[in-house]
Parts: C-alpha cells; structure tokens; sequence
C-alpha cells in the first residue's frame, strides 16, 4: 500500500507578473509518471492548491485535467486534495459530486456534524489493489478560527503568546477528539492525518508563507497530533521537512515560489505503509531555473552586470527562460540602476521575477550621528536623505516639490 504526499502547488502562480503554467504542466507530468512508476495506490494533496482565491480557467482546467490523466492511468488510484490557506476553500470542494464519482475526495471547508467534524466524509478509507482497505485518512482542510470552539475566549485574553497557546489548546482538543472517533471507524488500519498549518520546529520558508494559522502567528507543536495518527501529511512550509522522527511530515512544494526556496530540496514525499520504512523523498528536477543574483546578499551594479554576461546561454524564448531574482546594493542613483538593468536584460532569454535595491548596509557606520531637530531645518534633513538614496544632490524640481509638500504640512 503506498501512499503518495505532496502539497503547495500554487497552481496559477505568476512572477512578476510571468506564467507558471509551463512549469505546473511539467510537474503534472512528472508526478503522474511517479504515481505509475511508484505503483501508488492513493495520492494526498495537502493544501494550497491553488496560489490565488480566484484562479483562472487555466488553472482550474490544469488541475483537472491532471487529475482525469491520473484517474485513466489508473482506475483504482484514489485521491486526496485538501484545502490551503491560499485556496479558495468553497470554489475547490465545488466539483466535489462529479470528483467523487472518479475517486476524488476534495475537502475545501470543515463539516461538522452533532459529534463535531464530519466523518463521514472527512474520514476517507484508503484501498490497495485488491480493494482492501488498508489506512483510514482524516483529511482536514486549512482551518480558520470558527473550526476550533472555545478559541475565541483565549484569543480575546489578549497578549500575542496568551492567543498562540489559546490556538494551540483549541486545535490539540479538536484533534484529540476527532482522533478518537476516527480511530474507533478505522479499526486496526493505520490512521493517517492532512493538515494545512504551521507546526513548531518546521524550518521557515522567510518571505513566502507567513505563519499563519486561523488568522494569527500562531505554530503548533507537532505533538498536537494525537499519537494514534501514524503519519501526517502537512502542508504549508515548503521546505520538505519531516517533524517528530518523520512522523508528521511537510511534503514541500515541487518548485520554488520565491527567491528564498531556491535552494530547497524540491519534491514529493512516498510512504510505503507495507515497508513500515520511513518516508522516502522523491527529489524533482526544476521544470525551468530559478536564478538569484547575487546568491546572497546584495552587490552592487558591475558585478550584476558580470554575473549577467557570464550566465551560460539559456533558453531560446523569452517565455521559457529562467526565472531571475536581482538584489542590488545602490552605489548610484536608482533610475541609473534600473536604465543600465533594463539594457543588460534586453537581449537575454531571462525573465525578470524580482528586484530590489537596497543601501549597503556598510553605509550605516558612517552615517553621521541623529542630529539635534533644533539645529536643522526640514529641507536639510531632505536633502540628506535624498543624497542617501539616490547617491546624489536633490535638482531644484525635487526642492521644489518638497517645499509644495512641506507647505501644506
Ligand atoms: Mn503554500
């Protein structure tokens, strides 16, 4: 019995405004060529998978299209997908009826019912080839402040960490509870959980996915999960990480979705439930680079200009070149960077995904102490700041904007 556990597909993602969609399709393909290759009897999607609340037609139908192409390879191949933070959890759990009927559970909001959660149809009974059920998974989808009674008065107590534990003593009772009931249904099979949240000890992904757990910063500590659930499949950091001796397990996206993955270890998770091993990581290839400049840090213009010449010969399309984040220290005025970027970029096959420019942070040393307010005049202040940023005096038409703006103060 094998399981498969991926999340945070983004599907309809953009860069700067450029598709992902090339790269979705290649990683549909490659994920249908490993529920094949892997013999994987039930695949589990935990969450985000879509990027935005209203993905486009072609996100939509991508999906779909992915999922009847698994179906047809094969029949029996059950799946999961539960929904994320960046879901539109009621567009997701829509086509639920005509999904069901192929052997699709999709789970976009919490059911409950007079017992609490909905196990009729959030416990979801896991076969093997021979229609054996094998595993019982509760699968549930990103849950938002009114799924967890009695938060409400924790959160209202007040302080950040007092909210955090109120979070935290909500969702272990929930679980607790919910666990319970659903080991009672599954018997002897293995229990297994989906989840969409942040758990303590997961290694961030800085930038991409803020903690955010029922609208707050809230992390939960992987024993949460009640340990009657042999594994759970997480989703929402997407660095693949696995949590309490593997587990409770983040699958991590199959590609990066900012700078800050780059250099993630990219793929999905298989569980062999038989093997009784621990979950073995699938690396995936990068369907198309995704460059940073410098790898780290800043620099400043000449040497972006060097690294951009001596980047090998890329893509022939513009369309399908690699993905390019920039982050320059500023030794000269800004539209002077940008003028010079914007030529250098021109003539090479690279799609701009991210830029920043930023003051060397060496500059702060020698920055002049805080002057006395009294010993200066707002204009002064102005021109000392301009001269920061920009690395030059401020022309008449700038003082002169400042006055306009400092006469109507
Ligand atoms: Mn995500």
């Amino acid at each position: 019995m094998r399981i498969l556990h991926t999340a945070d597909w983004h599907i309809g993602q953009t860069l700067n405004g450029w598709s992902r969609e090339a790269e979705h399709r290649a990683f549909l393909v490659q994920l249908g060529e490993i529920l094949l290759r892997e013999q994987v009897d039930a695949l589990l999607v935990a969450g985000d998978v879509f990027d935005g609340l209203n993905p486009s037609g072609e996100a939509q139908r991508l999906l779909y299209a992915a999922l009847a192409g698994y179906v047809r390879a094969n029949p029996r191949l059950q799946i999961v997908l539960t929904s994320g933070n960046h879901d539109p959890a009621q567009r997701l759990e829509a086509p639920e009826a005509v999904l069901r009927e192929l052997g699709v559970h999709v789970l976009g909001t919490l059911s409950r019912g007079p017992e609490g959660v909905d196990l009729g149809r959030h416990l979801i009974a896991l076969r093997d080839a021979t229609g054996q059920v094998r595993a019982q998974v509760l699968a549930l989808p990103f849950l938002r402040q009114a799924d967890l009674p009695g938060l409400r008065l924790g959160a209202e107590a007040g302080t950040e960490a007092g909210s955090g534990g109120a979070v935290t003593a909500a969702l272990r009772a929930l679980l607790a509870e919910t666990v319970a009931r659903a080991q009672a249904l599954a018997g002897a099979v293995p229990l297994i959980a989906m989840a969409h949240l942040t758990c303590a000890g997961g290694l961030e992904s800085a930038g991409a996915e803020r903690r955010i757990l029922i609208g707050g910063d809230h992390a939960v500590p992987p024993d949460v999960f009640p340990p009657a659930l042999a594994y759970v499949a997480l989703g929402h950091l997407h660095r693949p990480q696995s949590l309490d001796g593997g587990r409770v397990r983040y699958s991590g996206s199959p590609f990066p979705l900012s700078a800050s993955e780059i250099g993630y270890d990219h793929g999905v998770t298989l569980l062999d439930l038989d093997a009784g091993a621990a979950p073995r990581h699938i690396p995936l290839p990068r369907p198309v680079p995704v460059l940073r400049l410098p790898a780290r840090g800043t620099a400043p213009l000449p040497e972006i200009l060097a690294a951009l010449a001596a980047l090998p010969p890329g893509a022939p399309a513009r369309a399908e070149g690699p993905f390019l984040y920039l982050a320059l220290a500023a030794d000269r005025p800004v539209t002077e960077i940008t003028a010079a970027l914007e030529a250098a970029l021109e003539p090479l096959p690279l799609r701009l995904a991210g830029l920043t420019i930023t003051r060397p942070e060496t500059a702060a040393p020698t920055a002049p102490p805080p002057q006395d307010l009294s010993r200066t005049t707002p204009e002064a202040l102005f021109a000392a700041a301009f001269r920061d940023l920009h690395g030059c005096d401020p022309e008449t038409r700038h003082l002169g904007a400042f006055r306009d703006a400092l006469s109507e103060v």
